[in-house]
């Protein structure tokens, strides 16, 4: 009896909790708590049935300035990074007002990462331990515009900014797939 007391009195307190929090809120930040937290795209980071191939999931997305994207790992391992030279000396691919990212390596199942995009334009990304193999995505927020992530790959070589690996290159959706479809699956997810 004692026991089933203390857990409805938890259970109460909890509640309490949550509407306090609730009632802290303005209405302003009601509203822009909930709104972000409605808007949030998911993109996963994956392997193969095999365990041969790390991809992201959608490869591409179509989001709106304001919007954040949470990456969520189901395997070991990966990152979500910018292509920005503060990165690692990459190549410039995302607008250039744009603050870049980086998660660095991700430990654990169901590790997440978070960024919320405010500039248009488009933003390329990789996974720093798999970018060799192609693991990268794009993200267009609002319109492509005609920023570095709209340019052919290696468009400024007197930066002696990285390469962009020949296997990631291939790996990128195109603007105007994104733009028509919004959300864009890997082809290597097909049948998971
Ligand atoms: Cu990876």
């Amino acid at each position: 009896m004692e026991i089933i007391i203390k857990r409805i009195f938890t259970a109460l307190f909890f509640i309490g909790i949550d509407f306090a929090i609730a009632n802290n809120n303005s209405d302003t930040a009601q509203s822009i708590s909930f709104d972000a937290k409605k808007d949030i795209v998911e993109i996963r980071m994956k392997s193969t049935p095999k365990g041969d191939a790390y991809f992201f999931d959608p490869v591409g997305v179509l989001i709106q300035p304001g919007q954040t994207v949470r990456w969520i790992q189901t395997v070991f391992n990966h990152s979500t990074t910018a292509y920005h030279p503060k990165n690692y000396n990459h190549e410039l691919r995302i607008p250039e007002k744009a603050e870049p990212w980086d998660s660095k390596i991700m430990r654990g199942h169901d590790a997440t990462f978070e960024h919320t995009f405010t500039e248009e334009g488009v933003y390329d990304y990789f996974c720093k331990p798999h970018e060799m193999d192609g693991m990268v995505g794009r993200i267009i927020v609002g319109k492509p515009l005609d920023g570095p992530g709209t340019k052919p790959f290696d468009y400024a070589p007197e930066k002696k900014w990285k390469e962009v690996p020949k296997a990631a290159q291939d790996n990128f959706p195109t603007i105007e797939e994104i733009m028509s479809k919004k959300i864009v699956l890997n082809k290597l997810s097909a049948g998971q």
